[in-house]
């Protein structure tokens, strides 16, 4: 079996999606997720010139290969960019592998663990009683798990809360908008928040908060150990993960559960986090941390350390990424949970998808390979147009973190 051409194909149906395409000498083709909010071209380009010219006539079946040539062949190793390219290469080589054989991705990985995948729903609100009441709406559609972010008074616009009525997307047209932040306000709301969350939801119900981030590690110290008595799920991002050391102070002071790392990229961003036990998620997803390939080895080890996935699975990470990692998490054994932000209606008149939520769990359906389709001709109604995440200051105009 033979490589005989791949394409990138670039849309915009209500936000921009990358998508790589593979197609062989036996009439199967593979798609891979190549989205990355924000700077997409720069994957393009990445995939257009240094990679597809690389991948004609090798043999997709070769995975592992594949995925060896392109990480250690290449000098410049890592970083978002290069292996949200590798990412989408492998994604679309196991969509062809299991495809060839006529079944789902999942009987590849291990068969079924288990049929229904828990996900956790985005609830936010301008205010406190505004994200009380849309976490009440994502309880009623069924959910079993509710992440709440609030605007939080004193700060104007801030991480996770949508504006009006639209969709939360943060990427926003042209350059970065900037936004503003004051720790001090957060760290005195947050625990306010959940506090009156779990007074109107109860306790059955699995909460969780996105720090996005913005604490160092005594102020997610503080934070972790305030949300103790409101039993989340767990508390992503509490700090910047580049200083993996850092959650050594978090875990001296709280049992709240940590996840981490969706802005990972290979296992080397969690060496420390896994071994000393100083997470308990991994947030990492298949379209940025070397697909499937690569997140089969890091759920293995993390597994030695009670450690379970829970991935990013933003409206910025396209429907190929979500059915793959419904596959990922039907068949491996540490499993956690899954991020669920529904993409927009318009969104499915470009990519026809196999799976579906149904009282807290999602489903995916027995479609050989990853089970995703993408109409080309659709996807050409909608242009990429350039747009970014927005950037964060403190109130002083000092340079922060999103
Ligand atoms: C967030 C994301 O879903 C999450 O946990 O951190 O919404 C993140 O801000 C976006 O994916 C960035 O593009
Ligand atoms: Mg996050």
């Amino acid at each position: 079996m033979k490589i005989t051409d791949a394409k990138v194909i670039v849309c915009s149906p209500g936000r921009n999606f990358v998508t790589l395409k593979i197609y062989t000498d036996q009439d199967i083709y593979g798609l891979g997720d190549a989205t990355l909010n924000g700077r997409e071209k720069a994957v393009v380009t990445y995939l257009e010139d240094y990679c597809i010219p690389a991948l004609i006539g090798k043999d997709p079946r070769n995975t592992e290969d594949i995925w060896h040539y392109f990480y250690k062949g290449v000098y410049w190793k890592r970083g978002a960019v290069t292996m949200t390219a590798i990412s989408a290469i492998d994604m679309a080589l196991w969509d062809i592998k299991a495809k060839t054989l006529n079944t789902p991705l999942y009987n590849l990985l291990g068969g079924k663990s288990r049929n229904g995948i828990l996900v956790y729903a985005h609830a936010n609100g301008k205010n406190i009683n505004e994200a009380i009441e849309n976490t009440g709406k994502e309880i009623e559609k069924g959910f079993l798990a509710v992440r709440v972010q609030s605007g939080i008074p004193g700060i104007g616009h801030t991480y996770g809360v949508a504006e009006g009525n639209k969709p939360y997307e943060p990427a926003q047209k042209g350059l970065p908008r900037e936004d503003y932040w004051d720790s001090t306000k957060y760290l005195n709301f947050i625990p306010f928040l959940f506090e009156k969350v779990r007074e109107v939801v109860g306790n059955d119900i699995h909460l969780l908060h996105d720090v996005h981030h913005r604490c160092t590690p005594i102020e997610a110290a503080r934070l972790a150990k305030e949300l103790e008595p409101f039993h989340l799920f767990w508390l992503e991002d509490p700090v910047s993960g580049e200083l993996q050391e850092g959650l050594r102070l978090v875990r001296q002071h709280s049992v709240t559960p940590i996840a981490i790392g969706e802005v990972f990229n290979t296992v080397y961003d969690y060496t420390t986090l896994i071994t000393e036990q100083l997470i308990d998620y991994i947030r990492m997803p298949l379209v940025h941390g070397g697909g499937i390939t690569h997140l089969t080895k890091i759920a293995a080890m993390a597994s030695i350390y009670h450690i379970q996935t829970g991935f990013h699975g933003a409206t910025d990470l396209s429907p190929v990424n979500m059915a793959a990692a419904l596959h990922f998490n039907t068949a491996i054994n540490n499993f956690g949970i899954q991020e669920y932000m529904p993409h927009q209606d318009i969104v499915h008149e470009v990519f026809s998808i196999n799976y579906h939520f149904k009282s807290g769990y999602m489903y995916i359906n027995d479609a050989p390979g990853i089970g995703v389709d993408i109409d080309e001709q659709k996807a050409r109604k909608f242009p990429y147009s350039m747009a970014c995440l927005p950037v964060n200051r403190k109130t002083d105009g000092t340079m922060f973190y999103w």
